[in-house]
């Protein structure tokens, strides 16, 4: 499969690291309106075309897929030239600026008969996959009652300084993954009811979100996230879960320690993602589920299958994201079919 990427920036380095490791995919070209990040990106490879316009790469073509690693402003004007240029696409999240522009993204890429997915990759991370498979596996029956947990005092701003700017953060950036990773645990949610609230003063944008979510299954889930909780060990990225069900109960603590107790019976698992050769600590967890998740549109596209966290699946975690705010704006609970 021949590749081409827009967006040279601080996460697409590690978006190209992981397509350089896949077998069958070759980057050959690059697009960026930074002359220097495209310089930086290009030094991966031996051998790349670079751009400075998404327009003139898509005019020299020679690719069957496009990887839109740009921030959200750009993705509903990009996702419509590559489906005018007919070609499966991958785009980070958060997918768009609104939940129309994302339905009418859905329908645009449909429309060609070509794949798009999400790179929503949370619930691809190693360790809340274990969570989800044991979850999916029936081991503690029906679930009834889960938390999904992100509480740290990580400086995000310094790495990515548009996450201090916008005037919604963290349900737009890192509650949507949360939101993502309930779905993955408890199906689709039918009523969410939250609070925000902004402890940073030199930000914009909220920085703790507390929601509860009621599901079709009639499970209750409660996603909560805060930046500004300063807490030793710190835990970023990690995603904490507790899993009720009427059999047992599962639970991912600090340190990717994972645990599965039915009745008096408790197993416990290291569940550490390894280190890949490019990856850092302590963002080696969201790096390695980078390249599962671009690994699975790859299977997917040879499959003729569709992804698990494609374009249309996501219209339901980005709606969650966009009652979120509703929620917490009027003080009120939102119901997700009257979007
Ligand atoms: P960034 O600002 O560092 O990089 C974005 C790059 O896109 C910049 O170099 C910019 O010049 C370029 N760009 C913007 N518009 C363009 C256009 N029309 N044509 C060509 N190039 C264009 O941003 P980032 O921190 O790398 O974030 C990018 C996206 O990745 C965001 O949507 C962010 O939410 C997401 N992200 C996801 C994860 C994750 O784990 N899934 C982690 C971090 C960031
Ligand atoms: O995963 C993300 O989307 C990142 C971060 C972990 C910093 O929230 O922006």
């Amino acid at each position: 499969m021949k590749l081409a990427l827009i967006g040279c920036g601080f996460f697409a380095i590690n978006q190209l690291n992981a397509w350089k490791d896949i077998a069958g995919v070759e980057v050959v070209a690059l697009a960026d309106l930074d002359t220097g990040r495209l310089d930086v990106a290009a030094a991966l490879f031996d051998s790349v075309r670079t751009y400075t316009s998404a327009e003139a790469m898509f005019a020299d073509g020679g690719f069957d897929a496009v990887d839109i690693a740009t921030t959200v402003g750009s993705h509903r004007a990009l996702v419509e030239l590559a489906a005018r240029h007919n070609v499966h696409v991958i785009c980070q999240k958060p997918f768009a600026r609104t939940l129309e522009d994302a339905r009418a993204m859905v329908d645009m890429v449909a429309a060609t008969g070509k794949t798009l997915m999400v790179h929503e990759n949370f619930r691809w991370q190693s360790a809340v996959r274990a969570a989800i498979d044991a979850v999916r596996s029936g081991v503690i029956g029906t679930p009834f009652f889960g938390r999904i947990s992100f509480r740290s005092g990580y400086d995000v701003f310094s790495g990515q300084p548009y996450l201090a700017e916008g005037e919604r953060f963290i349900i737009e950036d890192l509650g949507i993954h949360s939101l993502d990773i309930a779905r993955a645990l408890f199906g689709n949610a039918t009523r969410i009811t939250a609070t925000t609230r902004r402890i940073n003063p030199a930000i914009k944008g909220e920085d703790v979100a507390t929601m509860l979510l009621e599901h079709e299954t009639g499970a209750t889930s409660v996603v909560d996230c805060s930046y500004a909780t300063r807490r030793s060990p710190e835990t970023f990225p990690e995603s904490l879960l507790e899993i009720d069900g009427d059999l047992g109960t599962i639970r991912l603590d600090a340190g990717y320690r994972l645990s599965v107790q039915i009745g008096d019976q408790v197993t416990d698992r290291d569940v550490s993602p390894p280190l890949l050769p490019w990856a850092s600590r302590p963002w080696h967890n969201i790096q390695e589920s980078v390249q599962i998740i671009q690994q699975h549109f790859v299977d997917c596209l040879r499959d003729g299958t569709e992804p698990e966290t494609s374009g249309r699946d996501n219209l339901h975690t980005f709606a969650l994201v966009e009652a979120a705010y509703l929620s917490s704006r009027d003080h009120r609970t939102v119901t997700l079919a009257d979007l």
